[in-house]
């Protein structure tokens, strides 16, 4: 009798939603076509980050049927994934998901691109030019993630003290989007942290560690480093461990290439989101538009892996903010990515 009158309300209860999502819901969207061809194109291929990523540009492949070849260069150039570009071009690819090395430099060959009826979706790194791709997915707003670092750095230094910048490449969207929202977060927040200044590793380990002992060398009372790039901060910590410097180090870094050090005290914290979140979406979002279901307009949505994701200005689209590691989950977080 009880279970009969539940059973009874649960229907009632199934049948009202489904009549109110019935008159308020937008269409629901199309599901993309199967069989498309799409490029995942990275800054680079070999950086443990776009692995990540690529792993979940594979399983939004894998579940609509397409075809995705994950290909770049081994430097982090724009010149460089521009014959990527092109080989997407030349072997009729339906769609690009690219993370952007350099927000102009591949802009002429992404126009290319879209003369051929190809859709681009940046993911990770946006263009300049926004005009030149159709959505851009992006893990949390500039601000979010320029912000967090500096005041993980300002914890670990006691809100005072000189700290440097060791960025990826100073052609990359993210990393400068990044850095201006951390001077503006310094500038509100921390008037008693200085920026020493901003070094460029190019996302190249050996540079990064040059770098590294630039900034030391240039700044021996340096009291923090902010790396918001994984290849950065990763070069960092090992150089920190290596020469035994007192520094404190934070940023963007993969939890299973950070853990070690924050392990054994190298670095206290540090953040980032799911890069294999970030490549699925990107990659469901380029399948959307190479359907026709996708085209940028401030306000629209769609949806990837059961979740609705709405387009902001300039077909921006956001996962959401930055995670933070330190020795009480990054053992954890070291097994997903
Ligand atoms: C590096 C790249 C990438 C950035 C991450 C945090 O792997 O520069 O673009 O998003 O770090």
């Amino acid at each position: 009798m009880v279970k009969t009158s539940l059973a009874t309300k649960a229907v009632a209860v199934t049948l009202g939603v489904l009549v109110i999502a019935g008159l308020t819901a937008m269409p629901a969207q199309a599901a993309p076509k199967s069989g498309l061809k799409i490029a995942i194109i990275p800054k680079a291929i070999n950086n443990g980050y776009f692995t990540a990523w690529n792993k979940g540009a594979q399983k939004a492949c894998k579940e609509i049927s397409a075809t995705c070849k994950y290909m770049g260069p081994t430097t982090a150039t724009g010149p460089a994934q521009v014959a990527f570009i092109n080989q997407a071009i030349q072997q009729g690819y339906n769609a690009i998901v690219i993370s952007a090395a350099d927000q102009n430099a591949i802009t002429p060959a992404l126009k290319k691109a879209i003369a051929r009826k190809i859709c681009i979706v940046t993911s990770d790194a946006d263009i300049t030019d926004t005009k030149s791709r159709t959505v851009a997915v992006l893990p949390a707003s500039s601000e979010r993630i320029g912000a967090a670092e500096v005041d993980w750095i300002a914890a670990q230094i006691g809100n005072k003290g000189k700290v440097a910048v060791l960025s990826a490449a100073a052609t990359a969207a993210n990393q400068n989007a990044w850095i201006d929202a951390m001077k503006r977060q310094l500038a509100a927040k921390y008037p008693n942290i200085t920026l020493a200044g901003v070094y460029y590793g190019d996302d190249d380990a050996t540079k990064s560690a040059q770098q590294y002992g630039q900034i030391l060398t240039e700044h021996p009372d340096i009291a923090g480093i902010i790396s918001p790039t994984t290849v950065g901060i990763r070069a960092a910590a090992q150089e920190k461990k290596s020469k035994g410097s007192k520094v404190a180090i934070t940023g963007l870094g993969l939890p299973s290439e950070m853990a070690p050090y924050v392990l054994d005290g190298t670095v206290k914290e540090f953040g980032l989101w799911n890069p294999i979140d970030l490549g699925y979406v990107g990659t469901m979002a380029a399948a959307e538009c190479a359907s026709g279901n996708l085209k940028q307009a401030n306000g629209a949505k769609f949806t990837a892996g059961g979740k609705s994701y709405t387009q902001g200005a300039n077909g921006v689209v956001y996962l959401g903010d930055p995670y933070k590691f330190d020795s009480s989950n990054i053992v954890a977080f070291s097994k997903i990515y």
